[in-house]
């Protein structure tokens, strides 16, 4: 069962689904089992060394023959190095964080790499659009890791009615009813993060996939809004300690505070003193499952909320039919 919608035709995928491109976390091994399964699987680069992310990108290109794409968080001080690299070694698409990449998009184009940056705010996305991005992924601020500061559910219909390209929200996404709720909202498809994390294929410490699992609903924060640089990350040591300077205002020792924590936690799992950059919907995640299987789950579970059934359409609907029905049962 496939829904098909403006992004699968721009991405050349089956599922609407784009993986979260998560820095220490979204390596080639999720990416490449995303893909395989028919979403659209992302590299998370952070601040990763520029011959480490060719590395990883060569390593997807050997495990799938479908598209992938590489996410560059464009705060890394050596972001043009590893622009430079993306172009020479080529890939679908690339999504972007914490930025504008503008100033990118024209050389990536150029290649025939999409460019889906991601925009917290409806003039971001308007100039995004005018700059030529080929969709715009709306992060709410229910997302993990740095966020912006509107929900999902008030950002993606004003991105829709700013826009006319392809919008992909982001942000709490974690089961076939957050993907119905974004096509109810008018995305032509989702990014989803934090359930990829408890992918069997991610490669982050176990201990972090289990305090993932113990989440509840009320266990995320956001640090470091005294930074400029808020972030979302699961309640920990850590968090409180950055909370405290959060209180006194001290954004500089938060920066260096929270410095190397993203891998403490991802790559090395400590839960007391690592980052752990997670969404608020880690309360609804309680299983750890191949991504295959969570792609199979989310598909499933957005035709059973959209009332459709296995045989409909040869098993295939688009996007405008979809609409044309919720339509046709309104009258
Ligand atoms: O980028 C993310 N999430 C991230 S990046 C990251 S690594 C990091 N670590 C410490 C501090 C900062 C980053 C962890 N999680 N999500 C996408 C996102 N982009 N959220 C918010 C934005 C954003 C913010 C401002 C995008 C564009 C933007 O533009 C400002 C401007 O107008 O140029």
């Amino acid at each position: 069962m496939a829904l098909r919608s403006r992004i699968t035709s721009v991405l050349g995928i089956e599922h609407p689904i784009i993986q979260g491109g998560m820095a220490w976390t979204a390596t080639w091994e999720l990416a490449a089992a995303v893909s395989n399964a028919g979403g659209f699987g992302v590299i998370g680069a952070g601040h990763m060394p520029t011959d480490l992310l060719r590395d990883q990108i060569r390593s997807a290109k050997a495990a799938t023959d479908r598209p992938f794409g590489v996410n560059l968080m464009l705060l890394t001080p050596h972001i043009d190095d590893l622009v430079q690299m993306v172009l020479e070694e080529g890939v679908a698409a690339v999504t972007t964080g914490a930025g504008n990449p503008g100033k990118y998009m024209p050389a990536l184009q150029a290649k025939g790499i999409k460019v889906l940056p991601i925009a917290p705010s409806t003039a971001l996305a308007r100039r995004l659009e005018q700059a030529g991005a080929d969709a715009i992924i709306g992060e709410g601020m229910e997302a993990g890791g740095h966020i912006g500061e509107l929900t999902t559910m008030v950002l993606i219909p004003q991105l829709v009615d700013a826009v006319s390209i392809p919008v992909i929200a982001a942000g709490g996404i974690a089961d076939g009813r957050g993907v119905a709720a974004a096509f109810a909202l008018g995305a032509d498809g989702v990014q989803i993060g934090t359930r990829f994390m408890c992918a069997s294929e991610c490669t982050i410490h176990p201990a972090v996939k289990q305090r993932l699992l113990k989440a509840k609903d009320r266990d995320t924060v956001v640090t470091g809004y005294s930074t400029g640089h808020p972030v979302r990350v699961l309640k920990n040591k850590l968090s409180r300690e950055l909370e405290a300077l959060d209180r006194a205002n001290e954004p500089e020792k938060i920066e260096a505070m929270g410095a190397g924590k993203l891998a403490l936690a991802m790559r090395q799992g400590d839960c007391d003193g690592g980052s752990l950059m997670a969404g608020q919907c880690a309360s609804m995640i309680d299983e750890i499952m191949p991504a295959a299987d969570i792609i199979r789950e989310l598909a499933f579970e957005l035709m059973v909320q959209r009332g459709l059934k296995d045989s409909d359409e040869g098993r295939t609907i688009s996007n405008e039919e979809m609409h044309r029905r919720i339509k046709t049962w309104q009258k």
